[in-house]
């Protein structure tokens, strides 16, 4: 059994409900537990200018699916979500992203893990400490020190009735 944080995003089509609909999907993922989810996030854009903010949120799962599997199932809750692929780092209906597979370090044409710009993304490390305050990367790096050189403006945590 495996350890895997699952990072959310999503900017069009009612973004807050494309979020909460996959954290609930992420629960039924085959050969897997969800074991934990962060609050919601409004954050503002990363990428190209002029895109809608973000809701952001990470899910913590228990998982046997080997890594590939897991993110074959990630994409096809994408695609679920009927996302289309325009623009990189563009507007998306719903952005699943694998952060963490356990303490494996993974760099294959399809994944790399730990996602590679996991460590500059508040709207990623934020949630993440949420979940997980004790969490130590692959790299050896204590998220608690990651969050303090990541700024956490632009980044809202929205109530949890919202
Ligand atoms: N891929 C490789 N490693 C991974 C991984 N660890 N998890 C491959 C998921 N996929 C991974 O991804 C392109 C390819 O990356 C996939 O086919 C998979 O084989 P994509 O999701 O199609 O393309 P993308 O999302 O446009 O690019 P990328 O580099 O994945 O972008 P990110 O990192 O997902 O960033 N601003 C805010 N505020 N909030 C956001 O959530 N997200 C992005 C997208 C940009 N700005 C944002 C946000
Ligand atoms: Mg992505």
């Amino acid at each position: 059994m495996i350890t895997a944080y699952i990072g959310l995003g999503s900017n069009l089509d009612e973004p807050l409900a494309q979020v909460k609909t996959a954290l609930d999907e992420l629960g039924e993922l085959p050969l897997s537990h969800k074991i934990g989810q962060s609050s919601c996030y409004r954050s503002d854009p990363q990428g190209p200018p002029g895109q809608p903010d973000y809701i952001n949120a990470v899910a913590c799962l228990q998982t046997e699916l080997p890594a590939h599997d897991l993110l074959d199932a990630l994409q096809s809750l994408e695609q679920q979500h009927q996302r289309v692929r325009i623009e990189h780092w563009g507007p998306r209906t719903l952005d699943l992203d694998l952060l963490l597979y356990g303490d494996h370090i993974i760099d294959t044409e399809r994944l790399q893990v730990p996602h590679p710009w996991l460590a500059q993304r508040s709207f990623v490390l934020y949630p993440l400490a949420e979940i997980a305050p004790n969490l130590v990367l692959p790299s050896g790096q204590a998220l608690t020190s990651l969050l303090t050189l990541c700024d956490a403006a632009g980044l809202d945590r929205l109530p949890t009735n919202q």
